[in-house]
């Protein structure tokens, strides 16, 4: 029994090892044309850190978009409403309630979250809906099966650059 739970401690450091050296590793990098934006695009990856760490900061050469962002799509509700940011709550509020199914995307606001958290061993996915850099100013629509290259910066692992691919739907 104890040689047995000395194995499995040992596999779980080789596991925790694997794909650590570089302090983040990047998995599924994906792009796509913003379905709510005409001139704005979003990538979406997931990001694990093997010890803690933090996104925080974003870039792409000026032909792909003019400025990026690291943003967080969440559902309206309360607590957003209470921030200001779009003034004339009680309207925005009951428009939301109202839109039933057909109306998600009226609920759904996006903003700047400057930052995002990767706890060590903690995969953090960027998704549709969720967190996600944006992409403004695009020069031109993006194309399916374009690639381009983004340089994510971590406040420990340092600058990491990663090519995305523009697609329908997550690799
Ligand atoms: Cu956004």
């Amino acid at each position: 029994m104890r040689r047995l739970t000395l194995l499995l401690a040992v596999l779980g450091l080789l596991a925790a090892g694997c794909g650590g050296d570089d302090g983040v590793s990047v998995d599924k990098p994906w792009a796509r044309n913003s379905p709510m934006m005409a001139s704005a695009g979003a990538i979406y990856m997931d990001l694990e850190a093997s010890e803690d760490d933090r996104l925080i900061g974003a870039s792409v050469d000026s032909s792909i978009a003019g400025k990026v962002e690291i943003h967080e799509t969440a559902m309206m509700d309360d607590s957003m409403g209470e921030e200001g940011a779009m003034g004339d709550e009680g309207a925005m509020g009951e428009e939301g309630e109202m839109g039933g199914e057909g109306g998600q995307m009226g609920a759904m606001m996006m903003r700047e979250v400057g930052e995002i958290a990767l706890p060590a061993g903690t995969t953090v996915n960027l998704k549709p809906g969720g967190l996600h850099i944006m992409l403004l100013e695009i020069a031109e629509p993006l194309e399916l099966g374009e690639k381009f290259d983004v340089t994510l910066t971590f406040e420990n692992a340092g600058e990491k650059v990663v090519e995305v691919e523009v697609r329908e739907e997550a690799p």
